[in-house]
């Protein structure tokens, strides 16, 4: 069994998740914060049988999108001083995707 953990954006998670559970894949929803833009994202686990990962990601690569997106130069402090107070665009992937090997699967 592995364990998908997918980090999405907001705007993808709610048909991403749609779609997900339309094939019958079991999903958690958290609501997660990007250490960099310290903006909400949404971060998916998803544990699924080995045989099944391919089609789960290729579900989010179909689903999520990469966008561009802002943040102020002084979240960059010492990589770009010189740049503080402006705007820098950032790309935001479509998704930032984990795939695990899970030891042990058990409900109680
Ligand atoms: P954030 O940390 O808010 O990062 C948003 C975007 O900012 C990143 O997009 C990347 O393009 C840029 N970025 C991040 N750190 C940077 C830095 N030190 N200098 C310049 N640009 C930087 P993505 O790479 O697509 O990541 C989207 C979100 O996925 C991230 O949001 C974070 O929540 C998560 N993520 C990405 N890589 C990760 C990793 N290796 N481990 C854990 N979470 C990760």
């Amino acid at each position: 069994m592995k364990l998908i953990v997918a980090i999405v954006h907001d705007e993808d998670s709610h048909e991403l998740i749609k779609k997900l559970a339309s094939k019958e894949f079991n999903i958690t929803k958290l609501a997660s914060t990007g250490g960099f833009l310290k903006t909400g994202n949404t971060t998916l686990i998803i544990g699924v049988e080995k045989s099944k990962v391919d089609e789960a990601l290729k579900i989010i690569a179909n689903t999520c999108k990469t966008r561009k997106e802002y943040t102020m130069a002084s979240s960059m402090i010492g990589e770009t001083s010189s740049f503080i107070g402006q705007p820098i665009e950032v790309s935001v992937g479509g998704a930032t995707v984990f795939v695990l090997d899970v030891d042990q699967f058990v409900k109680f």
